[in-house]
C-alpha cells in the first residue's frame, strides 16, 4: 500500500514552494511546528481551525492515559460557546418520557452515584488519511483518539428519575455547539435505548481527575464505552427519550457504513437494507514508539511498544512480525484497566544483524476477532484497522 502521508512528507520541499503548507497541515504532517492554537492544549497537530480539528502526535500514546492537554479535539461546527457551569442546565425530555426534568451540574454530581471508567475515545474516521484510494473527509492520521479515565453518573440512573415510557425506542443527544449558518444541521445524535441504559454509558464531567477541558465537552459529555466517539456528545444540553427513530442528518446520512462488511451494528431502528450507523469499535492496534522509515542504531534489543483496543471484549493477544508477516511472535500485554480501555503492550525485538526490518503488529480480541491485512473499504473511510506495517533501518 502506498503511504500517502509518507509520500507528502518526502515532497515537503517542493510542495511548500508551491504553497503546499496548508496541504501539509491538513494532512497532519506539520507536527514539527507546534500548531496548537487552542487554550489549554499543547503540541496537537492542526487539521482545520474552524471548526477546530486537532490530532494527537502518536508519541503521546506511549502511556496508559492520554493527558488532557494532549487529547485530540474534533468538532463539526465552529460556534462553540464557553459554558458557565453555574448557569448550565441539562434538560431531559421527549415524547417517551413520563416527566421532563432539568438538572444543574451540582444536582447531577450530588443526586446520583458517581462512577469512573477507563475508556478509549476513538473517532470513527481515525486513520482515514491512510485509505487507498482516498476517502472524503478530514484526512486524520493515527491521532484522532485518546484513552482517559472518565468520571460521571450513569445515564440510566438519570433517565430513571424522569421515568421512561414503554414506547421508548431511542435517546437523542444534543450539545451547545452550532454551525455558522442557521441552515447547518446541529450535531444531534441518537442511541438505541439498550445502549443508553447500559451501565457503562455515562454523563461525564471529569477526565483524568480534572474537570472536562472546554475543548473536550465542558461541563458534561456523554461517554459511550466501546462505541466510536461520534456518540460521545460534548457540551450536553438536552436528552430526549423518543418513540420513533431520530431522523436528523447526523444519523440518517452521516456516520453510516455498509452492512455487508462489518459486524452487526446493534442499532436496528436506524438500519436500512444495506446500511447501518457506525457503532462498535473494531479490534485494532498501533505502534507508538517507532515510525515508518526510521533509522536507529542496531542495539541488542529494541523494545517495540504500542497499544491495542477493541469495542469492549478486551484484548486477548498482540502478535508482532519483524519479517513482513512471515513469522509472528506474541507481545507482552501490560496492565489491564478494563475492557473499554486500550491495552499497552511491548515486545523485545533482538535483531541478529543490521539491515532493514519490516515490522507489523496485529491484535486479537477476547472474542477472537483480529485485524485484516488491508483496510476494509467503505465510502466515508471509517473503521481503518488494517495491520500496521512499517520499515525500520538498523545500522
Ligand atoms: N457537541 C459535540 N459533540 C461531539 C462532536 C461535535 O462535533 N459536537 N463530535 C463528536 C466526534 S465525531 C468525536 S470524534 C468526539 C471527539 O471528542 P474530543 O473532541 O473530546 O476528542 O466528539 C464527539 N462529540
Ligand atoms: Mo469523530
Amino acid at each position: 500500500m502506498v503511504d500517502r502521508r509518507h509520500f507528502i512528507k518526502q515532497s515537503a520541499g517542493s510542495l511548500a514552494a508551491l504553497g503546499g503548507l496548508a496541504l501539509l497541515q491538513r494532512s497532519g504532517l506539520a507536527a514539527a511546528a507546534d500548531t496548537t492554537a487552542l487554550s489549554g492544549k499543547e503540541s496537537l497537530v492542526n487539521l482545520t481551525d474552524r471548526p477546530p480539528n486537532y490530532e494527537t502526535p502518536v508519541n503521546y500514546f506511549d502511556a496508559p492515559f492520554t493527558p488532557n492537554k494532549h487529547f485530540f479535539v474534533r468538532y463539526h461546527h465552529a460556534v462553540i460557546p464557553e459554558i458557565n457551569a453555574s448557569e448550565w442546565r441539562l434538560r431531559i425530555g421527549g415524547d417517551a418520557l413520563n416527566s421532563p426534568l432539568e438538572f444543574t451540574l451540582e444536582q447531577l454530581r450530588n443526586d446520583f452515584e458517581q462512577v469512573e471508567i477507563a475508556a478509549l475515545c476513538l473517532c470513527s474516521g481515525n486513520r482515514r488519511g491512510l485509505f487507498e484510494p482516498p476517502a472524503p473527509g478530514l484526512q486524520w492520521g493515527s491521532g484522532a483518539m485518546g484513552n482517559a479515565l472518565w468520571r460521571g453518573v450513569r445515564l440510566k440512573d438519570v433517565l430513571a428519575r424522569a421515568g421512561i415510557d414503554k414506547s421508548a425506542l431511542e435517546v437523542s443527544l444534543a450539545g451547545a455547539d452550532s454551525g455558522v449558518l442557521p441552515t447547518t444541521p446541529n450535531f444531534v445524535k441518537s442511541l438505541p435505548l439498550a445502549k443508553a441504559l447500559d451501565e457503562n454509558t455515562l454523563i461525564a464531567f471529569e477526565m483524568n481527575g480534572e474537570a472536562l477541558p472546554h475543548w473536550n465537552g465542558f461541563p458534561a459529555r456523554l461517554i459511550v464505552p466501546g462505541w466510536t466517539a461520534t456518540f460521545w456528545l460534548k457540551h450536553l444540553t438536552a436528552l430526549n427519550v423518543i418513540a420513533k427513530p431520530f431522523d436528523g442528518f447526523w444519523m440518517k446520512t452521516a456516520y453510516r457504513i455498509p452492512k455487508d462488511r462489518f459486524p452487526s451494528g446493534q442499532f436496528s431502528s436506524q438500519e436500512t437494507e444495506t446500511a447501518m450507523p457506525i457503532t462498535e469499535i473494531v479490534v485494532n492496534s498501533l505502534i507508538t514508539n517507532l515510525e515508518d522509515g526510521q533509522s536507529l542504531p542496531k542495539a541488542k534489543t529494541i523494545d517495540i511498544k504500542g497499544v491495542a483496543w477493541d469495542g469492549g471484549n478486551g484484548i486477548a493477544r498482540v502478535d508482532i512480525s519483524i519479517d513482513g508477516g512471515v513469522n509472528w511472535q506474541q507481545a507482552t500485554l501490560k496492565q489491564d484497566y478494563g475492557r473499554f480501555s486500550w491495552r499497552q503492550w511491548h515486545f523485545a525485538f533482538a535483531p541478529k544483524q543490521p539491515g532493514s526490518y519490516r515490522i507489523m503488529a496485529r491484535a486479537t480480541s477476547a472474542s477472537g476477532a483480529t485485524q485484516p491485512l488491508e483496510a476494509i473499504s467503505n465510502p466515508s473511510g471509517y473503521h481503518h484497522n488494517a495491520v500496521q506495517k512499517m520499515t525500520i533501518h538498523l545500522a
